[in-house]
């Protein structure tokens, strides 16, 4: 793996939940790269990996950065494959680390059943734009252009809500959200051993 940031070696970092009040803060530009900056990258690949997720968006670990990082390789004992990732995402390196993405293009539509480490163990089918084209910077300060479809393409846009204080479960039918929100307010979320679908 040709990646500056040391995934293996990152701290574990404790996932904030829905309703934390900072996940609804807008995430602050980063300047530059910095060492620090570069280790936050690391420790959220680790704190992802650790929980089994596929994205992770600074505000979740408590940070007001605009920086995510993102997994979509599926995995197959401890092993990264690249089947089943279409074309487009197969020229994506992964791990991806990526500060201040902007989206600056959209096209066509597209469904997926949704999760979020924020919301553990609800999924909801959520539309978002099929192909998008993203633009922002990478772990050593270069700069990167991206096109991605699918999967890849519905975790970007999940995640860069996320800098902007938006969760999946604000994209639901206006309904379907509120009668999710108060279901979790009043139950919370399942405990580890009795984690399920709900
Ligand atoms: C966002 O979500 C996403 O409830 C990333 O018990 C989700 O990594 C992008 C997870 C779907 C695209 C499609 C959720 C793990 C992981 C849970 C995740 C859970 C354990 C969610
Ligand atoms: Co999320």
């Amino acid at each position: 793996m040709t990646s500056s940031v040391a995934s293996e070696k990152g701290k574990v970092l404790e996932i904030l939940h829905f309703p934390d009040p900072i996940l609804r803060k807008v995430g602050r530009p980063v300047d530059g790269i910095t060492p620090e900056l570069q280790q936050l990258a690391g420790d959220m690949l680790a704190t992802m990996y650790d929980s089994n997720g596929i994205g992770l968006a600074a505000p979740q670990i408590g940070k007001s950065v605009r920086l995510l990082v993102m997994d979509t390789r599926p995995r197959e004992n401890g092993r990264y494959t690249l089947e089943g990732l279409s074309e487009l995402e197969q020229t994506v390196p992964q791990p991806l680390v990526i500060f201040n993405p902007v989206i600056i293009s959209r096209k066509g539509k597209q469904t997926y059943e949704e999760g979020c480490l924020s919301v553990p163990s609800y999924y909801e089918t959520v539309e978002r734009s099929d192909i998008i084209e993203v633009e922002g910077m990478g772990p050593e300060g270069e700069k990167l252009k991206l096109k991605l479809d699918g999967l890849m393409s519905v975790c970007m846009q999940h995640e860069i809500d996320h800098l902007d204080g938006k969760l999946f479960i604000d994209r639901l039918s206006t309904l379907k959200g509120q009668r999710l929100k108060s279901r979790i307010l009043k139950e919370g979320y399942p405990k580890k051993e009795e984690e399920e679908t709900v």
